[in-house]
């Protein structure tokens, strides 16, 4: 008998990859890689960690760092504060690139993990890593529309305890969407992507004959390869973010996981349900 039940509960218990099930911890989500030249990669100082519900420190930019994005610099603290009252989404910073199942875990419980230093002076005009020229310009203003903002908490839910090969077309996704994304808008089409919003030329090269565009399929999309040297030959354009947010749902129907998540508001956890 005892044999038995053993053998029912190794054919019953699939593992998978641990995830954070509460906002609390995605203390754990923090594993950064180093992809660029390690000699590049600076302490930058002011980035920890905060256990969540702790205000985002203040960093006293320098009047070189300011000359870098005319004007002034908006403390992480206040823009996570607005978002937070359009769609509930929050910052949090972070000191560099994350792995993809940690940035991705991070968007299931609406919290984008955010960087806070500022690419140098010398290329103002360009940052092999993400910065906060490209989270303020690029990322933030679109986690501030409703539909745009569970799109991206989708992508995020559908990450959670997903096999290598599923995080990595999920980020493929992401890449095409969330940060090279294009959008039908009445006749004409925009950018939305982060990627795109920050990068003035990258900009005008996707909007311009020479990229091919095709229309949005997260199949083939989360397959496709990527270019994160140079400009992108190929972008997705969406009809619509309802269009887009109902496509991925199909997608990540089709995902095996041997479980189902569900995203509680009220307690910002994640509820897990067996898969009958
Ligand atoms: N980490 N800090 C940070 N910012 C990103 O935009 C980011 C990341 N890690 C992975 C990642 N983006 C994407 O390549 C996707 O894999 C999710
Ligand atoms: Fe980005």
């Amino acid at each position: 008998i005892k044999r038995i039940a053993e053998d029912v509960r190794t054919t019953k218990e699939v593992k998978f990859h641990w995830f954070p099930k509460k906002i609390t911890e995605l203390d754990n989500c923090h594993h950064l890689v180093t992809k660029f030249d390690p000699d590049l990669d600076q302490d930058h100082p002011f980035c920890f960690f905060t256990s969540s519900g702790e205000a985002i420190p203040r960093v006293e930019y320098t009047e070189e760092e300011i000359g870098t994005c005319p004007n002034n610099i908006p403390q992480l603290e206040d823009v996570s504060r607005f978002l937070k009252e359009h769609t509930g989404f929050q910052l949090r910073p972070v000191a560099g690139l994350l792995s993809a199942r940690d940035f991705l875990a991070s968007l299931a419980f609406r919290v984008f993990q955010c960087t806070q230093y500022i690419r140098h002076a010398s290329s103002p005009m360009h940052s092999p890593e993400p910065d906060c020229v490209h989270e303020l310009l690029g990322h933030v203003p679109m986690l501030a529309d409703r539909t745009f903002a569970q799109f991206s908490q989708n992508i995020g839910l559908a990450s959670l305890g997903a096999s290598e090969e599923d995080i990595e077309k999920l980020s493929t996704l992401y890449w095409f969407t969330v940060e090279f994304g294009l959008c039908k808008q009445g006749d004409g089409v925009k950018a939305y992507g982060a990627g795109l919003l920050s990068s003035y030329g990258e900009l005008v090269h996707a909007l311009s004959d020479e990229p091919e565009r095709r229309e949005f399929d997260p199949q083939a999309a989360s397959v496709e390869p990527y270019q994160d040297q140079n400009y992108q030959s190929v972008y997705f354009v969406s009809d619509s973010f309802a269009d887009a947010k109902e496509k991925l749902r199909t997608y990540v129907a089709g995902i095996k996981r041997p479980f189902s998540v569900r995203f509680d508001p009220y307690t910002c956890s994640i509820e897990v349900l067996d898969n009958p």
